[in-house]
């Protein structure tokens, strides 16, 4: 019945647009046309020059109602670097918005039609040309230099002194494998993943895997003011390691590896103190759309002092001794010959 009433009333106000729209031309027809076509006129030009104010009122109205959702200080060097790059490209388009949108709406206004004027035919200018060509060159020139310089710094090698964490990303969550006591990590092998012992194909062959430790509850702990490198991959389909509150993101893509490196600057406990949040958490999103189960893909960071993050890795078991209950010395496993298993795998 509502839905009778609703249609009723969208043919009703059509009915009564149309009636009006007739009306105004017979109106029209008795005033005289041009008189009427005349303030018709002026009606939107004023209606233009209004719409100029009241669009950057809007603008500025949806950013006081959103500033919950910015987000707090970078908490990494590139992170700020990133930050200023962004309000240097944001002031330099917003004084180009600002001046272009002015002068349009005012032409609008300015160059109403009007019955003595008439229209003048301008062809070309090589100096106008080259006016609006070059100087918009240089400024995205510029734009574009100050970006690369930022993408080199967070792609290049790493410092040495680089706690080295790899991440991988799966449908739906994110697999973060540290090196272990030896500082190496060990190899992996796709054929040998296994959701029920060995998430990311660990190869118990190699001996360097032995100690590794896969980070449980998908949290990531690094350490205040020592550079992190993340080695990046994917187990499935294409993600990426979204880091927003470090201003980072990096593709996460099958049988390619990609890399980031940063250094955190501030801790959990004191972005929790910035943001005057007691629940704030360093997240790590996906920010690629990777399945249906792709906005519960979030990871954490954890942040902390050398003391904590010493703390916390000495209380992780490796991941070969949680994936074998009744361990059996990863020795034996290896005197298993590699090739053997290669095989195995090819006869079925
Ligand atoms: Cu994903």
């Amino acid at each position: 019945m509502s839905g009778f009433i609703l249609i009723s009333l969208i043919i009703l106000v059509f009915v009564v647009i149309y009636q009006i729209a007739k009306a105004s031309e017979y109106a029209a027809v008795l005033r005289g046309e041009k008189k009427i076509n005349g303030q018709v006129n002026r009606a939107i030009a004023l209606l233009l020059l209004a719409m100029f104010p009241l669009g950057l009122w809007g603008l500025w109205e949806c950013h006081v109602y959103f500033k919950d959702m910015m987000l707090p200080v970078a908490a990494c060097k590139t992170g700020v670097a990133y930050d200023q790059m962004f309000n240097v490209t944001t002031i330099v388009t917003g004084i180009v918005f600002l001046l272009t949108q002015a002068v349009l709406f005012w032409f609008c206004f300015k160059y109403q039609s009007n019955e003595k004027r008439s229209s003048f035919f301008f062809a070309h200018s090589n100096k106008l040309e080259l006016i609006w060509t070059t100087i918009p060159a240089i400024a995205m020139a510029i734009l574009v230099a100050i970006g690369l310089k930022n993408w080199y710094t967070v792609t290049s090698d790493a410092p040495q002194e680089a706690t080295v964490i790899e991440i991988v990303g799966k449908q739906f969550n994110w697999l973060i494998r540290y090196p272990g006591k030896d500082n190496i990590m060990g190899k992996r092998d796709f054929r040998k993943i296994n959701d029920a012992n060995n998430v990311l194909g660990l190869d118990w062959a190699d001996p360097r895997n032995a100690d590794d430790i896969i980070a449980q509850n998908g949290e990531m702990h690094v350490v205040v003011g020592k550079p992190v490198k993340l080695i990046i991959g994917s187990r499935d389909v294409i993600h990426d390691v979204g880091l927003p509150h470090f201003r980072m993101k990096m593709d996460a893509v099958p049988g390619i590896t990609t890399t980031l490196w940063f250094i955190p600057t501030i801790t959990s406990d004191s972005m929790k103190l910035i943001t005057k949040n007691p629940n704030f958490v360093y997240e790590i999103a996906c920010d690629q759309l990777c399945g249906k189960g792709h906005y519960a893909m979030r990871g954490t960071i954890i942040v902390e002092t050398q003391a904590q993050y010493d703390k916390w890795m000495a209380s992780q078991p490796s991941y070969y001794a949680t994936a074998n209950p009744a361990p059996a010395a990863p020795a034996e496993e290896k005197s298993a010959p590699a090739a053997d298993t290669t095989k195995a795998i090819s006869m079925k």
